[in-house]
């Protein structure tokens, strides 16, 4: 098949999501053509099947703000029509859904039919969703697709809960190859902590969801037991503070900030466990990349998090918020007696997310559309 895939090239979930969904589709021998408005961090060099065209919005000073969407749609129109696509996946309904739409309405005048697939990933709905100046366009883009998908049933429930929508949700859950081993990292363990020390990590982009400053205190607790290092990996608009929290707790020499990094498997290899204490997260791929490294994970229980880490088993969950019973769970998890089970643990319940489980279900979802 010749797929069309529409994303976010940042550093989100989604944006991986897309565009780990995209690379594997075309190891399996699709063309994958990629349209977004720079190169999609994980995309890397050179790769067979995979095209990328880029978005390019003129700067004209009669506009305050860029019209990013209808120069989307017209790419996607350009795209479908001169690289013959069979179909479309748009990646976060907002605007990427309604973009497809407008492009779907106009190749119908040049008498070509493309089936287009929306999938739901997380703040489009349960935060910038929920805006209610949003809500028309939203709720009409979810009916108007072909095919919809959530990355979990929360987020189905959540999109139910909100938007009047008629049209049928599929769950396809975020997927992980399980390819990359623990012992196969490039990174000196030695350089961020000594031996009788645990290295615990949070990998977001530092927005208020992800309750950064949570982390902190979750581990200014824990250290009072356990020698620990802490790893940040991403940036964002919480970093200021989190640092400023850092001084004023006089945690410096325990916490490095290493910035955004392209591929984070190297930090997780090194890394005995994950928090990730979120207001919000539809699944939380970045904890089943840490299960993957066969890191264990301490999280907060909203959303989908409990759909990817099971409680006692792959990590722990706590309300949101409360910091003293993630402390608590991290310290049991990081004891010598149990850290082993929870390591193997989490690399068991990652597998129930490999991508070999997931890709046949998108696939499954692209062939019934494709005549
Ligand atoms: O909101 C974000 O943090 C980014 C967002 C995105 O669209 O890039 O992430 C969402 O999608 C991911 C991939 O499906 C999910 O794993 C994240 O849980 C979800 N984030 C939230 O719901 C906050």
């Amino acid at each position: 098949m010749k797929i069309g895939i529409v994303l976010y090239p940042t550093f989100g979930g989604s944006g991986v999501v897309a565009t780990e969904l995209g690379k594997a589709l075309a190891k399996k021998g699709h063309e994958i053509h990629f349209i977004t408005y720079s190169q999609p961090v994980r995309l890397g060099g050179f790769t067979e099947n995979v095209f990328y065209h880029e978005v390019s919005v003129s700067d004209y000073p009669l506009f305050d703000f860029q019209p990013y969407e209808t120069e989307l749609a017209s790419k996607m129109v350009d795209v479908v029509k001169y690289e013959n696509l069979d179909i479309i996946h748009v990646h976060y309904a907002i605007p990427h859904a309604s973009a497809a739409f407008m492009a779907k309405q106009i190749l119908k005048t040049h008498g070509i039919s493309i089936p287009y697939v929306t999938t739901l990933h997380g703040t489009d709905i349960t935060l910038v969703g929920r805006e209610p100046s949003f809500e028309p366009v939203i709720t009409f883009c979810i009916n108007a697709s072909d095919a919809v998908t959530a990355v979990s049933q929360s987020l189905k429930e959540d999109t139910l809960k909100h938007f009047n929508v008629q049209n049928e949700i599929s769950v396809v859950p975020n997927f992980i190859s399980l390819e990359k081993k623990r012992s196969d990292a490039n990174i000196n363990r030695g350089m961020y902590a000594s031996d009788d020390e645990r290295i615990i990590c949070h990998i977001s982009n530092f927005r208020k969801v992800k309750r950064v400053e949570d982390v902190i205190r979750v581990f200014a607790l824990t250290i009072e037991k356990v020698p620990a290092k802490l790893l940040f990996v991403g940036d964002g608009p919480e970093r200021y503070n989190c640092e400023q929290l850092c001084r004023e707790l006089s945690l410096c020499e325990h916490i490095l900030f290493l910035g955004k990094i392209r591929d984070t498997s190297d930090v997780l290899a090194i890394s005995d466990a994950f928090l990730l204490p979120s207001q919000t997260e539809s699944f939380g791929l970045v904890a089943l990349e840490a299960m993957s490294m066969g890191v264990p994970v301490v999280s907060s229980n909203s959303g989908g998090i409990p759909e990817v880490n099971k409680h006692g088993f792959s990590g722990f969950l706590s309300d949101v918020g409360d910091v003293q019973d993630m402390s608590k769970n991290l310290i049991h998890m990081l004891s010598n007696d149990y850290l082993e089970i929870f390591r193997s643990n989490a690399l068991r319940q990652a597998g129930a997310f490999s991508i070999e489980k997931v890709l046949p279900m998108y696939e499954d979802i692209y062939s019934k559309l494709v005549k």
